[in-house]
């Protein structure tokens, strides 16, 4: 085999193993259920404070948008669903009030905070992949602050 056939074989190589471990991660990405809605406004109730769950998994959150009110607290649950793959949820927001960094488990952790800002902060998952990270795989969500 000449050197440039050699060349081009270690690429295929290359690639078949890479689509293979495509796949095999593949595997591991779970769709949403269908009950969790991507879209969830904070619902007011005792001693008026807006109470929502977010939950995680492979590689999504629900809601992804998460709709509050200013100037009313909030308690805002996060939980992953069982796994192995390690999530978190990560919002840096201190012109809004909204900070948290927070490694998930099953058991819902409770983020208390009075929204302060009106618009739109981002949280996201800060895992690294294997190739993208968590927030590169979808792993991105937003929280609406409206008047
Ligand atoms: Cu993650």
């Amino acid at each position: 085999m000449g050197r440039k056939n050699k060349r081009i074989m270690a690429i295929v190589v290359r690639f078949t193993i890479m689509g293979l471990l495509f796949s095999l991660l593949g595997g591991c990405a779970t769709a949403p259920p269908e009950q969790l809605s991507e879209v969830t406004r904070a619902s007011i109730g005792e001693q008026s404070i807006q109470r929502v769950t977010v939950v995680a998994s492979n590689y999504w959150f629900r809601p992804e948008r998460v709709i509050v009110k200013l100037g009313i607290p909030v308690e805002l649950s996060v939980r992953k669903e069982p796994g192995i793959i390690p999530h978190s949820f990560v919002i840096h927001a201190p012109e809004a009030g909204i900070n948290a960094n927070i490694v998930l488990g099953a058991k819902p952790e409770v983020i208390n905070f009075v929204p302060r800002k009106v618009g739109a902060f981002e949280f996201y998952c800060d895992k690294p992949g294997l190739f993208e990270s968590h927030r590169q795989m979808g792993m991105v969500g937003v929280i609406e602050v409206t008047p």
